[in-house]
């Protein structure tokens, strides 16, 4: 039989078609009667039914890489921040006017259902959300591809702000069912934890050994269908969930301990239970150890099963695979595959790690020491013994190499040794993943070239040619057409459609900066999204905001590096000279700005969780203050995430990328704010740096020290007091701050912070970019008064966002770290 022959309901794409679709769905796969469906009932049927779309690809991308035997890229990540998925479905199957038509005729409104969709948050932030723009820009090029990671029950957790502080939610995505997942049983794998290692009787020096006596724990299988963009080309997305081995533990149970025999079933199946929301310790704790190996090693024995079913031996595995390890999280693959080669099916040593080493590449994603991944070896050892024994045979093979380079630097075998011998013994996994990769990249031009010179430089004195930048990009397709209906509508009408899938294309944007109907209409869409906000502000939080202020917007992880507080120091600044100027009866001459901040802090982040307390407090005070007005006004969105991202970005007029030089990777919020208009006040630190080269020099506020001075003040001897002695409006700002004139119900709240600045070294410099900082705030605010030039300004950096498209991305990886071709369909 061939699939012509085989006869099923193919979905049409009329409306007619499509309620009938939604009708059948709703009564027989949700199991309700029209008259009684809920919401979320009439989301699912129509999930279910845009679902069906988008099979038939699936199925022909599927056959098509099966026929023209292609290269797969695996990108092993333990995040995929996806968000969610209805809109951007209807997206690339060009559906939305057909549904939101099917749906008005049943009486359903298509925004409000898609409102009601969860995102799906099983990530942190940056790297869990590039995992996502990349899946979208593999599928939309057509690179065969799977994203393996972990089906967490709980994404990242809700954010409350309860009296200003931070209080976390777990955050149940799964309560009504996810439509858009097929949960596959029958692809399941045993994971193995514990036990020890026996040396295999007939092993006669081939090294291979048996792992006995382990505690096993299964993994299914759960795709999504991640659709490309103008392409019927499609790819999965397969998320393993834990099960437990046996239902019950049935000796517990005849012995009448019920509670004990589900206790072991529950303990197995806590390995995919919740995310890890701490994106700025390696945390030590076991769990997250068993989450790493337990994805790891299902999407390994997945590939390998998968490639064997076309090859006899392993000789071809480098020209059929590529695995990608987005960050050291999922390093574990590198032993595991080895593993696999030598215990299971029989490779020899160098054999099995030749081909290793050609599979593997790695992206490091931070410079942070805090976030560098070790494992203590006792630990390692204790749960994953076989694969202590292999990471000590790879140090072993590689350190006696080393030794021969070494000439007179006998400390470097030590510098460079997978396993730390200082204090606690610990396994350095970013150094296992550097050995075993052919390709090491970091995520922006500067970050590529700090990672050389910091954490790897001796690695890139033995190993040159492995060492690559790969700048990051976003899809313009959620960033841009999904998130900013007006400017979209807008570009379409005078570029064309053509930008969502050639993002350079956005170039023919320059010369309309000089037409004053475009100007004016650029800003009129700008308006409508900062409008939007607006409203959400208004309904979310009962606060009232002007939509002619400036928006001046901080999104992201809250952390130290990132400098919230800096924006906070120039936002009391702002609070001061309003204030003074009232009091000295004047009106102050500044622009009146709403500033936005939102973003999450790792729950037990003591100095991060401070900084959300003190915007909110700031924000009571500003806001409850009659002399400041319209002049000034601060919010704290709760519960930052995907969804929100999308209603902020597009209403954004600054976007504030402030990080010290040297410590943002790259970032990607910076593009999305001035893909959608924003001007960028920020340092010259990650993709900021090439942002500049792309919009020009003119068209970006740059401030603060460079990479080089920021190190040359460190070692210098750094004195942030001399900065807050000599600045009299600096010792204001931090004055106050300490004073408790944000706190009076608590004074002394944020002596914390005072201190952590001006007497405790203020690691992130603050206070040295603090001059230069709120002077550029200045000129930002002259330029503001001037709506056609800040208009023009906004377009040119619009125009020049083309090379940040996460296409661009993925084409750089596919053609020279991959090695893949595209599927063709017909
Ligand atoms: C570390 C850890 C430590 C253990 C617990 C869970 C966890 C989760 C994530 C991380 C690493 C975070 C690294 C990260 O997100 N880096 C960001 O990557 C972006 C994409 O390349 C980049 O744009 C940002 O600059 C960079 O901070």
């Amino acid at each position: 039989m061939t699939i012509e022959e085989f006869a099923y309901d193919h979905p049409d794409r009329d409306v007619a078609a499509f309620k009938r679709a939604v009708a059948n769905k709703l009564i027989y796969a949700v199991g309700k009667d029209p008259f009684a469906a809920s919401q979320d009932d009439w989301l699912n049927a129509t999930a279910l039914a845009v679902r069906d779309q988008l099979v038939e690809r699936w199925m022909a991308t599927t056959r098509a890489s099966y026929a023209q035997d292609l290269k797969r890229v695996y990108y092993l990540s333990m995040e995929f921040l996806i968000g969610r998925t209805f809109t951007n479905a209807l997206l690339a199957l060009e559906l939305q006017d057909i549904v939101k038509q099917a749906l008005a005729d049943f009486g359903v409104d298509i925004a409000a259902l898609a409102e009601r969709e969860p995102d799906a948050a099983l990530g942190n932030g940056g790297l869990g959300r590039l995992a996502a723009c990349f899946l979208d820009s593999m599928a939309t090029l057509g690179v065969p591809g799977f994203g393996y990671g972990i089906r967490y029950e709980y994404g990242m957790f809700r954010q409350k702000i309860v009296d200003g502080q931070q209080v976390e939610t777990p955050d149940y995505w799964l309560t009504r069912g996810n439509p858009w997942e097929f949960q596959r049983p029958e692809v399941t794998y045993r994971v193995r934890f514990g036990g020890h290692v026996q040396r295999r009787e007939d092993a006669s020096g081939s090294g291979a050994a048996d792992w006995v006596d382990t505690h096993d724990v299964l993994a299914v299988a759960y795709d999504t269908i991640i659709p490309g963009y103008g392409t019927q080309a499609t790819n999965t997305l397969r998320l393993w969930s834990a099960r437990a081995t046996e239902e019950i533990d049935l000796s517990a149970f005849n012995r009448g301990n019920y509670m004990q025999a589900v206790e072991s079933k529950n303990h197995s199946e806590n390995v995919s239970r919740v995310l890890y929301p701490d994106d700025s310790t390696a945390s030590g704790r076991e769990l997250r150890l068993h989450q790493e190996y337990f994805f790891v090693s299902a999407s390994v024995q997945d590939l390998l099963r998968r490639y064997l079913r076309t090859h006899k031996t392993f000789d071809k595995l480098p020209e059929k695979v590529s695995i990608h390890l987005n960050d050291t999280h999922p390093v574990l693959a590198v032993p595991e595959l080895m593993r696999l080669l030598l215990d299971e099916h029989g490779l020899e040593w160098d054999e099995a790690w030749a081909q290793t080493q050609k599979v593997f590449s790695y992206t490091n994603h931070t410079l942070m020491h805090e976030a560098l991944e070790t494992w203590p070896v006792e630990m390692m050892g204790r749960i994953l013994p076989r694969h202590l024994q292999i990471i000590y045979e790879m140090n072993a093979r590689f350190l006696a190499l080393v030794a021969q380079k070494a000439g007179d630097d006998v400390e470097l075998p030590r510098r460079l040794s997978l396993v730390d011998e200082v204090g606690e013994r610990r396994v350095r996994m970013a150094y296992i993943a550097v050995l075993a990769s052919h390709s090491i990249n970091g995520v922006s031009g500067l970050h590529s070239e700090l990672m050389k010179q910091s954490i790897f430089a001796d690695f890139n004195k033995i190993f040159p040619e492995r060492f690559n930048n790969k700048t990051n990009g976003v899809t313009p397709r959620r960033w841009l057409a999904q998130a900013n209906p007006p400017l979209a509508a807008l570009l379409d009408q005078r570029i064309g459609r053509g930008w969502r899938r050639d993002l350079t294309q956005l170039q023919a944007l320059r010369p309309m900066a000089q037409q004053a109907p475009f100007v004016r209409a650029f800003r009129h869409a700008k308006r409508e999204n900062k409008l939007r906000l607006a409203n959400w502000i208004e309904q979310n939080m009962g606060l009232e905001i002007d939509t002619d202020a400036m928006f001046d917007v901080q999104v992201k992880r809250i952390h130290e590096y990132k400098r919230q507080l800096l924006n906070v120091l120039h936002v009391v600044s702002r609070y001061q000279r309003i204030v003074a100027a009232h009091e000295s009866g004047q009106v102050s001459d500044l622009v009146p700005r709403v500033v936005v901040f939102a973003g999450k802090a790792a729950s037990a982040y003591h100095a991060a969780k401070q900084v959300i307390r003190l915007i909110n407090d700031v924000a009571a005070v500003v806001n409850n203050d009659p002399r400041v007005g319209k002049l000034l006004k601060v919010v704290f969105l709760p519960n930052y995430s995907v969804s929100l991202a999308e209603i902020i970005m597009p209403a954004a007029d600054l976007s504030e990328q402030i990080s010290t030089a040297g410590t943002e990777a790259s970032g990607t919020g910076n593009m999305k704010f001035a893909l959608n208009g924003a001007l960028t006040i920020g340092t010259l630190d990650g993709a900021n740096v090439e942002m500049k080269e792309n919009v020009g020099d003119e068209n970006i506020f740059i401030f603060g020290h460079t990479t080089p001075e920021v190190a040359d003040i460190r070692t210098s001897g750094y004195q942030p007091r001399s900065h807050y002695e000599a600045d009299p409006e600096l010792r204001g700002v931090l004055d106050a701050i300490r004073d408790g004139a944000f706190s009076p119900g608590e004074p002394s709240r944020y002596q914390g912070i005072y201190d952590t600045l001006v007497n405790w070294g203020d690691q992130y410099l603050l206070l040295a970019d603090y001059a230069s900082y709120v002077a550029t705030q200045a000129r930002v605010d002259a330029l503001y008064r001037d709506a056609d030039a800040w208009t023009r300004m906004a377009i040119l950096n619009v125009a020049g966002m083309g090379a940040f498209s996460s296409d661009r991305t993925i084409a750089e990886y596919a053609h020279q770290i991959w090695n893949t071709k595209p599927v063709l369909l017909t």
